[in-house]
């Protein structure tokens, strides 16, 4: 990893999560598997899956960290465990300190690639040879990101989806799951990529497409 980046593997550092569902069950295993202590989960709901699963408190909830002054988190890091790309950029603007990048162990990331604090890559995903990923961008389950690709901050790159070489996406994007972007593409800001789409033109800003080759809808 270039300077600045953050070790994969944080030795006995205490992390926060915020959210409790599905996609906190799988960024607590790997922080887990990479050495984080967890301390804890904000969420909405009573009893949230995670706290189930992994034996954690409740520690607050997402409606009063996005509400009233701006909440400290005491020099504990804390992590985006939720897909919401609107909850998630609205945290992100409120929560002080710092943000803990995650990086499953199996996942691949190249020492040349530059990843963002806040980040989450998943098992087997593969990020490659001087991608740019920005802060809070979820690269998920088995997703490609190939060379020189650049993802922009809160972008979320689905499970099996694969951006090749030199694909530049905004930020607040979803790529949906197992969708493709053709090499060289751009995706802009606030966009929503269809599942299974397979993009070979370029998405202006604020455009949702879907489909074999991609259109909009
Ligand atoms: O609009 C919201 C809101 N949406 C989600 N307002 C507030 N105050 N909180 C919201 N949340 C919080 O995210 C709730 O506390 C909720 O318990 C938590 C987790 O949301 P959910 O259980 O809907 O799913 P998830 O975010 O863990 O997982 C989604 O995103 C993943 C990336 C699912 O679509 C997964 O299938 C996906 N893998």
């Amino acid at each position: 990893m270039s300077p600045g980046n953050e070790h994969p593997h944080q030795v006995s550092c205490q992390l926060l999560l915020i959210g409790g569902g599905g996609h906190a069950l799988v960024v607590a295993e790997a922080a887990l598997l990479s050495d984080w202590v967890l301390c804890g989960v904000h969420d909405d709901a009573d009893a949230p899956s995670v706290c189930n699963m992994f034996g954690l408190p409740r520690r607050g909830t997402i409606s009063a960290l996005l509400s009233g002054p701006a909440p400290a988190t005491d020099g504990v890091r804390w992590h985006l465990a939720l897909g919401n790309l609107q909850i998630r950029a609205r945290l992100a603007d409120r929560l002080a300190g710092d943000a803990a990048t995650i990086l499953h162990p199996r996942a691949s990331v190249a020492p040349s690639a530059r990843v963002a604090a806040g980040v989450f890559v998943g098992a087997m995903a593969v990020v490659h040879t001087a991608a740019s990923l920005g802060p809070h961008a979820i690269i998920n389950t088995s997703a490609v990101v190939e060379h020189e690709c650049v993802v922009g901050a809160n972008t979320h790159v689905a499970p099996g989806a694969v951006l090749g070489g030199n694909v530049r996406v905004g930020a607040h994007t979803l790529i949906g799951l197992g969708a493709r972007l053709a090499p060289g593409i751009a995706v802009g800001d606030g966009c929503v990529v269809g599942a299974g789409a397979v993009v070979v033109r370029d998405v202006p800003d604020g455009t949702r497409v879907r489909g074999v080759p991609a259109r909009p809808f």
